[in-house]
Order: structure tokens, then C-alpha cells, then sequence
């Protein structure tokens, strides 16, 4: 069978990562400008003050995007390039930088997808508190309708937050990502509560103010265990690890989903997290759960699992000398397809893969071109998996590669390369790799050449 008709092919990329101008035009400091000028944080000191100078070659980019055949491409927007404070005075350059985006990708016949956020908060919010201030709600709140007034003329798809986990746990637990906190579970959980209303308060903000009819989700990390066998006891355990809270932390789909998507925070968390669980106002389930019109995934990897003596998953160990990425990330194709389908089972919304690919060993051959038949490979085997979810009936609306280009990967700096198109960080030039001609013919051919 092939993709549906009107799937969306699409790439992605993320302000921080890819823009540069730290300075250019008002542009504010975000807590991750803060964080790789702190010595010893990011691999060999390195930040994004250039990074790909996107902000500067945009146009050369809407055009790489255009020879791909992209028909959709993920950016998200720097609140600080708008709100150089977070709040208060607008900075008009930023928001003509993006209108100019915009423009330029629709006049080129790509699908702007808008993320609100990306990570890089403002830093001046943050020293008020980030996101263990309520407040921080509505701060955001307040950006989104600033956003959603100057491009939602052209922008008709968004997403609140990417990775909800990701700058919770790393950024707030763990401290290996800005802004560095290493807070007990409670206080993640409370900086959780507040940035499940901030997407609450968002997509209020949004649909109050957009001028087209907006089609709003999110896009966290789905945390995939996948059945190491067919039987029926396997596939309920994975389903049942997926779909759970089963360990004290914040890596888990259901803290972020339920509330978001169910109204409620899931009963095994709540037990888990005990005394931990934060305040839940009077109120805040009705804020947080706002009707959405597709649910964004992100995933890179699996685990496979099977039940154990009293159904719970356990761990199937990979055989040696598994698959692994640059980033030593398994190879689990399996994920595009359990994933996609336990998330559609539990919440019933159309799916969008947000993110998916790989970091690969990349280099300039002798030839000039770059070859990564790897990504090719990888990006394949999860193509079909995400086929056969379509197949079986889940309702995938659109894939989106990460990334357009190699870029700024946070606290790996820029050793990791995740780009369907090779960039000299040294130049700024800019290759498109075999996997970018490859993704075009995929494009071209709806995924029937797979
Ligand atoms: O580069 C990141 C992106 O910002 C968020 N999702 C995962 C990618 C690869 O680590």
C-alpha cells in the first residue's frame, strides 16, 4: 500500500540550532546563550552565535528546500528574536525575519509548521524564575498571541512545545542541558505543571488570535517499548510501558499526553511520584487540556521488550553488535510503527512525525559530494515501519526529517551530524548529501519507490 495521498514530506530545524545572529537585529539572550558561554557545558566550549548563519542565508535555505521537493518544513521561532526580555517591548526585525520566512517558503511551495518552543527561553524569564514561576504561563501565552497576530495571515499549523522531556529532565534534573538545574523530582514536576499550561494557555492564545483556521498539536518525544515478539502478552506489556508512567522520572509519554489530551494526570504517576506531584489548582485540567487537532511525535529509537511472569515488560536485550548511530542511538525502525500506533490507539488524534533520523559520520569525500548511505539505510527501514502503520490503519498525516541540515546539536555541540545536508561550519557552505537526493525521489515518488 502506498502513503496516503496527501502525506506530508517534510524536514525540520530549530531556531537555536540553525540561525546564528545571537546578536543580529535586537536579537535577546536565551538561557542556551547563557549556557555554552559557561565554560566546560558543551562539547569543546562551542555555541551558536553562528551556527549555520541561517538568519543570514535563509533565502539560499528556502531554496535547498524547494530543489528537495519539500512540501512541508518545521522551523520554530526565537521568542527573544521577538521579545528581546521575553516580555514587554516588541522587536519588530524579528518578526520581519520570519514573515520574510514566510513568504519565501510559501512563494517556493513549502508548508510552514511553526513551533512556538524550542528550548531556548529567555534568559531575562529565567532569572525571574523560568519555568518554576507560574507566571511563566502566561508569559508565554502573551508571545504566542504576538506570533499568531503577524503570521497567522500564512501560518495555518503549529506546535506549542517541542520535547517537553527533554528540557524538563535535562535541563531541570539532570543539568547536561540549559539551563543546567539539577532540582529534586518535585520541582521538575512543578516546572512540568507550568509548562503543560503555558501549552495550555498557548493554544488559547492561538486560536483567539489566529486569522485562518488554525490546525494546532505539539510535539513531544514519544518514548517507544516495542514488542520483541508478536504474541499477545508481549504486545501488552509494550503497550502497557509506552502508555505508563512506570519509573520516578520524567521520561515517559503519559505525565505529558494525559493531561494535554485526557484531562488528567495518569493514575500510576500519580502514585509513583507521591509526595512529588505538584498543586494542581482548581481549574488547571481545564486549561491544560485544550482541543487539539494532531498529535506531533518525535522518535529516533526503541526498546524491545517482552512480559515478564506477571505480564510487566522487561527489557530484551539487543543482539551483540546491534546497529548503533554516530550518537551510539540503536537502530529500532520498529519504533515508527509501535509508536505511531499505541499513541493513536490511546488518544485518537491524527499523527504527525515531528522529528525522526539519525547523527551519521559524515565528511566531504574527494569527489566533493557527501556520501551516507547510512542515512539512506536507516531512513528506509523507518519509512517502511511508518508505511505499515498507515496500513494498518493509523492516521499519519506527515513525516519530518531531522534535520534539513547538520546543526548545532546542544550540548554536543557540533560533533553530531544530523543533516540531510552537509554544512561547513567553517564556510557556511552548504551540500546537499546522497540521502538529500534519495529523500527528493521519495518525495517525488510518495514513498512508492520504498
Ligand atoms: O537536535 C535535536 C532536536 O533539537 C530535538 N530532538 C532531537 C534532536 C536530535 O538530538
Amino acid at each position: 500500500m502506498p502513503f496516503p495521498k496527501d502525506f506530508t514530506w517534510g524536514v525540520a530545524a530549530s531556531a537555536y540550532q540553525i540561525e546564528g545572529g545571537a546578536d543580529a537585529d535586537g536579537r535577546g539572550p536565551s538561557i542556551w546563550d547563557t549556557f555554552c558561554h559557561t565554560p566546560g557545558k558543551v562539547w569543546h566550549d562551542q555555541h551558536a552565535d553562528v551556527a549555520c548563519d541561517h538568519y543570514h542565508r535563509v533565502a539560499e535555505d528556502v531554496q535547498l528546500m524547494r530543489q528537495l521537493g519539500a512540501k512541508a518544513y518545521r522551523l520554530s521561532i526565537s521568542w527573544t528574536r521577538i521579545l528581546p526580555h521575553g516580555k514587554g517591548a516588541i522587536n519588530q526585525p524579528g518578526l520581519d525575519f520570519y514573515s520574510r520566512l514566510v513568504d519565501d517558503l510559501l512563494a517556493n511551495g513549502v508548508t510552514p509548521f511553526v513551533t512556538l518552543f524550542h528550548w531556548d527561553y529567555p534568559e531575562d524569564l529565567y532569572q525571574r524564575g523560568g519555568w518554576l514561576n507560574r507566571t511563566s504561563a502566561q508569559w508565554f501565552a502573551d508571545y504566542v498571541a504576538i506570533v499568531t497576530d503577524h503570521l497567522s495571515d500564512r501560518v495555518q499549523h503549529w506546535m506549542t512545545l517541542n520535547e517537553p522531556q527533554v528540557f524538563l529532565k535535562f535541563g531541570h534534573g539532570d543539568g547536561i542541558n540549559a539551563p543546567g538545574l539539577k532540582l529534586p523530582l518535585a520541582d521538575q514536576l512543578l516546572a512540568t505543571h507550568h509548562t503543560l499550561l503555558a501549552h495550555g494557555k498557548g493554544v488559547q492564545a492561538l486560536r483567539a488570535h489566529a486569522k485562518t483556521p488554525a490546525q494546532v498539536g505539539w510535539a513531544p518525544v514519544c518514548v517507544v517499548r516495542y514488542p520483541s515478539t508478536l504474541s499477545e502478552q508481549d504486545q501488552a506489556a509494550a503497550r502497557h510501558a509506552t502508555c505508563a508512567v512506570t519509573q520516578p522520572d520524567l521520561w515517559n509519554n503519559a505525565w505529558f499526553n494525559d493531561p494535554v489530551l485526557l484531562g488528567h494526570y495518569p493514575e500510576e504517576g500519580l502514585k509513583i511520584f507521591g509526595d512529588a506531584c505538584p498543586h494542581v489548582s482548581e481549574g488547571d485540567m481545564q486549561t491544560i487540556k485544550q482541543p487539539l487537532d494532531f498529535l506531533g511525535l518525535n522518535i529516533y529509537e526503541g526498546q524491545p521488550v517482552h512480559a515478564g511472569p506477571s505480564g510487566q515488560a522487561v527489557f530484551t536485550p539487543r543482539p551483540v553488535g546491534h546497529p548503533l548511530t554516530a550518537f551510539r542511538w540503536p537502530v529500532e525502525p520498529e519504533s515508527l510503527y509501535w509508536g505511531p500506533r499505541f499513541m493513536h490507539d490511546r488518544y485518537k488524534l491524527p499523527i504527525y512525525i515531528t522529528e525522526n533520523g539519525l547523527s551519521n559520520v559524515d565528511w566531504v569525500s574527494l569527489d566533493g559530494k557527501v556520501h551516507d548511505p547510512q542515512r539512506i539505510d536507516f531512513t528506509h527501514r523507518y519509512l517502511r515501519s511508518l508505511r505499515r502503520a498507515c496500513d494498518d490503519g493509523v492516521d499519519v498525516k506527515g513525516y519530518f526529517h531531522w534535520s534539513l541540515m547538520d546543526n548545532f546539536e546542544w550540548a554536543a555541540g557540533y560533533k553530531e551530524r544530523f543533516g540531510l545536508i552537509y554544512v561547513d561550519f567553517e564556510t557556511g557552505r552548504r551540500i546537499p548529501k546522497d540521502s538529500a537526493l534519495w529523500y527528493r525521489d521519495v518525495i517525488r515518488a510518495n514513498g512508492d519507490n520504498l
